[in-house]
């Protein structure tokens, strides 16, 4: 069936995207998502991590494995320093997609790349919590045009250009895109079901992340107790999750996430760049700006979200 799908350009990467309704996917990822859809089978207590590529999914996932074993580990013990954050909160389409059963159920998190549209209906059915960021679709790009000309060099093919990945991103046409129908669909989700869906912005969580680290333990059901919140408990994850810090680690600087599985394995520092909000200022221009703000507008219009 994947073969049959209207096919689209690969942005360097190791095959080309498929079109599936509505959607855009490498055919491994689908070939994954279409397994999930099938057979995982989704906990009442599970969460589930959901975000489009470069959206602050890997930050999502070490601020709440943080939080959910805090009472398992601590700074000098946490699986966060011997592994990168993709390593220990595993991807749906990708790691449980037809072995769900295999799960660590003590620690219920799970991430997915998927649109809402396309997730698996045991999540929808039993009920489990959703948590969703997205982020400023110019730094989305910008963060995804670094992540393919890295993953090129990497394989040493041709990375793709500026433009031609802007063209692509601005029609839609990148990984689980178009960026905007993907948010939209959680926007949605989140009013319609705001005790199972919560939407956050990776824009908001860098400017007071001690807050919004607080509001997703509570939205979890692993509130810091007022002892934790006098012992610092919140602030020492917010620091160990840093940019700053978890870039720093050796895992996260000399580490493979994938190793041993042909061209999907990849050097961990890959996955880390800048994390700063606004660096889309450094690389496209003022037209291109102004152009991914109109479509923005243009596609979010009536929806009462702002990005
Ligand atoms: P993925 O889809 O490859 O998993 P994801 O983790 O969703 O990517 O997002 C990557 C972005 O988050 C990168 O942004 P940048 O390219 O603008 O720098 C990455 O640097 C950033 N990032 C990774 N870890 C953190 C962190 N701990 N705090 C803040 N931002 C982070």
């Amino acid at each position: 069936m994947i073969s049959t799908l209207p096919k689209g350009n690969c942005w360097g990467c190791f095959e080309d995207l498929c079109q599936y309704q509505g959607f855009w996917f490498f055919s491994t990822f689908l070939q994954g998502a279409l397994s999930a859809q099938q057979q995982f089978q989704a906990q009442p207590t599970d969460i589930i991590l959901c975000s489009s590529p470069r959206t602050g999914t890997a930050w999502l996932k070490s601020l709440t494995f943080a939080t959910i074993t805090r009472t398992l580990y601590d700074d000098s013990t946490t699986p966060l320093l011997s592994k990168m954050p993709h390593d220990v909160v595993p991807f749906m389409e990708f790691d449980h997609a037809q072995f769900s059963t295999n799960r660590h159920l003590g620690i219920p998190l799970l991430a997915t790349h998927l649109p809402y549209s396309l997730l698996p209906r045991s999540i929808i059915d039993s009920g489990c919590k959703l948590i969703y960021i997205c982020r400023d679709p110019k730094d989305t790009f910008v963060s995804l045009y670094h992540f393919a000309v890295r993953y090129s060099k990497s394989q040493n093919t041709q990375p793709i250009q500026l433009d031609e990945a802007f063209e692509l991103f601005y029609e839609g046409g990148s990984p689980y895109g178009p960026y905007w129908d993907h948010v939209l669909g959680y926007w949605k989700a989140s009013l319609e079901h705001p005790d199972k869906l919560m939407f956050l912005k990776y824009e908001e969580l860098v400017e007071d992340t001690v807050l919004y680290l607080k509001k997703i333990v509570a939205y979890m059901g692993y509130p810091f107790s007022s002892e934790e919140q006098q012992q610092w408990v919140p602030e020492n994850i917010v620091k160990m999750c840093s940019f700053e810090n978890l870039s720093g680690l050796e895992v996260n600087k000399t580490g493979r996430h994938r190793e041993g599985q042909g061209n999907l394995g990849l050097e961990n520092n890959i996955y880390f760049r800048k994390g700063k909000p606004g660096d889309w200022k450094n690389y496209l221009t003022t037209e291109m700006a102004q152009r991914l703000d109109q479509r923005t507008m243009q596609k979010l219009s009536g929806s009462g979200l702002s990005l």
